[in-house]
């Protein structure tokens, strides 16, 4: 009796820590471009603090793929962009030995049609969310950070829309003059599933944090730099070297604008937000918008972070 009464103290006491701990959803186009490796990574070096409950895969899908033989070092000649994706995620838990953590597929094609409509499309990865935010517990959110298309979190809320109370977005996206107070929807993600974005952007019970593309653009890495600062034996930063050397092994630069979405999460004191109204074509409320970030101290703290945990 004592034993049952022992475990049932135990079993309370561990629920009671990880329902302390901020539960997150990292939806990410892995597989398109080389930013969002560090950007998981970012956060996967602290994953101790929360609760990640999923690590879903988006697709890039976008009409060079129909056009060109190769998107990055990809043959473009029947493509999965999703799978890749998926692949990738794959990769980098399998590094943080976090296989255990869902890692659900997200789908393959945009939300409604080419011309517009909002048609939700479900998968894994919506039944997940869903799930998951419906098991939460009184007063509790979920974070979903989603770093590519829009298409796995608006289909969750178009087919859900009851879980937006919930929930808190935090993506990059779009672009936004901070000084004329002018968006622009002319960016990739966007771009990969406007009508996802626009859905998003018309629903007022959305609390949402965006980090346009001018914000970020500021956190650059250079080639050099990073090859030096990567030790190759260790298996995350292995694939956060090959991922350069495979994708954009010509580029001395690149900007890693899925990081300052990641850190300015992590860190708020790093990055400034303002509650903007939305764009004129869509439902008029506001949403928060980073405007500024210090691109100094994320970039160091990416830096220290990676490094503290080598020793975990
Ligand atoms: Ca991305």
């Amino acid at each position: 009796m004592r034993l049952k009464i022992f475990f049932v103290l135990c079993f309370l006491s561990f629920n009671n820590i990880l329902a302390q701990k901020q539960k997150i959803w990292f939806d990410t186009d892995m597989g398109n471009e080389m930013d969002d490796i560090y950007a998981i990574s970012r956060l996967l070096v602290e994953a101790d603090k929360f609760n990640i409950v999923g690590v879903s895969s988006a697709h890039f899908i976008n009409v060079d793929l129909m056009l060109y033989d190769k998107w990055n070092q990809y043959p473009t000649k029947d493509i999965n962009t999703v799978k890749i994706s998926q692949e990738e995620n794959e990769k980098i838990l399998t590094a943080f030995n976090k296989m255990s953590i869902p890692h659900p597929m997200g789908v393959e094609r945009i939300m409604g049609r080419a011309w517009g409509e909002y048609t939700p499309r479900p998968s894994e990865v919506t039944n997940q969310i869903i799930n998951v935010v419906k098991g939460l517990a009184d007063g509790e959110k979920l974070d979903i950070l989603f770093i590519g298309a829009a298409t796995n979190i608006a289909s969750a809320i178009a087919l859900e829309p009851s879980i937006t109370p919930k929930i808190r977005l935090f993506s990059m996206a779009a672009r936004y003059d901070a000084k004329e107070k002018v968006w622009d929807k002319n960016e990739f993600n966007v771009r990969g599933d406007l009508n996802a974005f626009n859905f998003l952007m018309n629903n007022p019970t959305v609390e949402w944090y965006v980090m346009p593309a001018q914000t970020c653009e500021v956190l650059t890495f250079e080639r050099e730099d990073t090859y030096a600062r990567l030790d190759a034996k260790y298996p995350v930063e292995n694939l956060l070297k090959q991922r350069w050397i495979e994708s954009n092994p010509d580029d001395k630069t690149r900007i890693i604008w899925d990081l300052a979405l990641v850190e300015a999460y992590l860190s708020p004191e790093l990055a400034k937000v303002k509650s903007v109204k939305t764009p004129p074509e869509n439902h008029q409320h506001k949403v928060n918008v980073y405007v500024k970030i210090d691109r100094e101290k994320m970039f160091n703290r990416f830096w220290e972070k990676l490094r503290a945990y080598r020793a975990k």
